[in-house]
Formats: structure tokens, C-alpha cells, sequence
């Protein structure tokens, strides 16, 4: 979606820290952090949330929760951390397209 923030990183059109890529989902530091480590990962094609999700999502929502263990590993978050999806303006989701919130603080 051309007006989508998150697909604008994706294409990298807007910077953004990076800390994982692979074909179908990129990862990077929240912009505004909640937590001393703040992370995002996000499928790669646009989905505005989850509750836009349908069963051939199936496969890319375990994939993208699977990387959040794996991300939280690597940025120091051994001992745990939290995971979030907000979703729609009840929500509190701001940008719509869907996007995992990992979050926590190195152990
Ligand atoms: P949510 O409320 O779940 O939609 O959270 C969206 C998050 O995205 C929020 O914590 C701030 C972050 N964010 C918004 N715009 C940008 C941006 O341009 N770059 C980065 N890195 N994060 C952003």
C-alpha cells in the first residue's frame, strides 16, 4: 500500500533500525519505545491488522510468532519478554498494518 508507513520500510522508501530481514517479514526498533528493547516485526505484504487475517494468513502468523523468541534471543532479552498485536482503534493501534510488538529489557 503506497501509503502505508510500514510497507515504506519494507520498500525502504522511510529508514528504520533493522534487526532482521528474510523474504517475508523485516524487524525493527519502535521509534518510540515502551521498553529499553522495543522491537517490530512485520509480515512483509500489508495486512492492516489482525483482524483482517483470514485462514491463508494461517501460516505467516505462527512464522511471525515464532521470530519473536528468535529476535527477543538476539537482542539480549534471554530471560523473557513481552509480545503485543494491537488491533484496531479500540485497540490502540496506530498504524495499520499488522505488526507484532516484542518488548522487554536484556537480561
Ligand atoms: P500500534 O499502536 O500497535 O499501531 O504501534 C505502532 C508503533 O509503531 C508505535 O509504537 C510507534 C511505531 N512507529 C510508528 N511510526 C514509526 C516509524 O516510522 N518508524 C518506526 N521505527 N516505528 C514507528
Amino acid at each position: 500500500m503506497s501509503d502505508c508507513i510500514f510497507c515504506k520500510i519494507v520498500a525502504g522508501d522511510i529508514p528504520a533500525t533493522k534487526v532482521y530481514e528474510d523474504d517475508d517479514f523485516v524487524a525493527f526498533h519502535d521509534i518510540r519505545p515502551i521498553a529499553p528493547v522495543h522491537v517490530l516485526i512485520i509480515p512483509k505484504a500489508h495486512v492492516d491488522s489482525l483482524a483482517h487475517c483470514e485462514p491463508e494468513h494461517q501460516a505467516m502468523l505462527g512464522r511471525m510468532l515464532l521470530l519473536a523468541p528468535k529476535i527477543a534471543a538476539e537482542q539480549g532479552m534471554t530471560d523473557g519478554f513481552k509480545c503485543g498485536i494491537n488491533t484496531g482503534r479500540a485497540g490502540g493501534q496506530e498504524v495499520p498494518h499488522l505488526h507484532l510488538h516484542v518488548f522487554g529489557h536484556k537480561a
